[in-house]
């Protein structure tokens, strides 16, 4: 098995019956594993709800660490549309000229910066990096900002020994809080400012519904970034033809990206609440139960995808539910599409080789599943095309 591949928990669950099981501090999930049946469920949002308790559809549940709605993904229609079609042209912004330059500026920075060491931990060193960098452009704000961010670790609510750590979720709230307080008195072009001067229905957006959107944008494209990036590292250093590839052929680069995000699913799942007993995959469920729509599962589900374990940079038909599906895909793919397209094209431009020098496998545990998502640190040597 090669360093960098991920592989699949869930295929044997997934062939035989179709879903698994979790106890998620006593909020049990039934996960959803083919492709099939989870497009099926993320559709039908009268039976399978967004909407809950904030915090209680993502898995682990946030219930106890989190009030605050994050606006549009725990909303559901007709509410969700309206928010949706509010902020949606915000994060379309990474398809302009001037956002695409200002990131490729930033990404050949710092991978100059890496071709200069010779050692890198990428998590911490590039991939966070990058990722807090990067942010700045889509919140509109000061380059300098990301410091803040970098000094918070990989992710705002995780701890190295505690998935649910309420006291580092606190360090994002009070820091939101400070940034709405800092614009109320001196509006911008900022998004926040955008936010606090809109409305949705006649009504202008209060600060909790402001909140709501900003805690969604800086914590749902963090470790989930971050881990796009490390394991498309770690891709690359043990595949230097695929790196040649792409430099021969930039044109597939946009295939390549799609492909990568498959495999990698940096999102396992996400989950909803079911509003009445129901079935799925012949299981029964119970009303105010909670589902889990597998992305990470359904991307390697054999009746839709050839050869699901490899990772084909040229895949011909990859319908990946890696960003999520139907109405609540993700806001943010936009953005995270951008930087792995420029990624690409900056790696594949500079760097002749990458070297694993140590690493150790970030592993998620789900019941009887054990995913391996990426990593907790990987420490490599970039080398440069002379
Ligand atoms: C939530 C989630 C969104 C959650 C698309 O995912 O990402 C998770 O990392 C956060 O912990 O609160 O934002």
């Amino acid at each position: 098995m090669k360093k960098s591949a991920l592989p699949d928990p869930f295929e044997q669950a997934r062939v035989e019956r179709g879903y698994g099981e979790i106890n998620d501090q006593g909020d049990p999930v039934t996960m959803l594993l083919r492709l099939k049946d989870v497009r099926k469920c993320a559709h039908n949002w009268k039976t399978f709800q967004s909407g809950a308790a904030p915090g209680r559809i993502v898995v682990p549940s946030e219930v106890d660490i989190r009030e605050t709605r994050q606006i549009p993904f725990e909303l559901d229609p007709p509410m969700h549309g309206k928010y949706r079609a509010l902020v949606e042209p915000w994060f379309r912004r990474p398809l302009e000229t001037e956002y695409q330059e200002k990131l490729s500026q930033q990404i050949n920075d710092i991978v100059d910066e890496v071709l200069t060491t010779d050692s890198v931990e990428v998590v911490e060193e590039f991939s966070l990096k990058l990722q807090s960098r990067a942010l700045t452009l889509l919140l509109n704000i000061p380059y300098e900002e990301a410091e803040t961010w970098i000094s918070w670790g990989t992710h705002v609510f995780r701890s190295e020994d505690d998935p649910l750590d309420g006291e580092k979720a606190a360090i994002l709230y009070d820091y939101i809080d400070e940034q709405i307080d800092q614009v109320l008195e001196n509006p911008g072009d900022d998004l926040y400012s955008v936010l606090l001067a809109s409305e949705v229905e006649g009504k202008k957006l209060t600060r909790e519904e402001v909140k709501g959107v900003m805690i969604l944008t800086f914590a749902g494209g963090r470790d989930t970034v971050i881990n796009a990036v490390t394991n498309s590292v770690a891709y690359f250093a043990e595949h230097p033809e695929s790196l040649q590839y792409l430099r021969n052929k930039p044109e597939m680069i946009g295939k390549a990206v799609e492909e990568l995000i498959r495999y990698f699913a940096p999102l396992t799942h996400m989950g909803r609440v079911v509003t009445g007993d129901t079935e799925v995959c012949g299981h029964a469920v119970k009303a105010d139960s909670r589902v889990s729509l597998c992305w990470a599962s359904a991307n390697r589900d054999a009746a839709a995808f050839e050869n699901p374990n490899e990772i084909v940079l040229d895949r011909k038909v990859n319908p990946h539910v890696s960003f999520g599906f139907s109405h609540h895909n993700c806001l943010g793919a936009t953005h995270a599409r951008q930087i792995l397209k420029t990624l690409l094209a900056v790696l594949s431009e500079k760097v002749e080789s990458i070297n694993i020098l140590d690493y150790q496998e970030n592993i998620e545990e789900w019941g009887e599943f054990r995913r391996k998502v990426g990593y907790d640190s990987i420490t490599v040597k970039f080398s440069a095309r002379v």
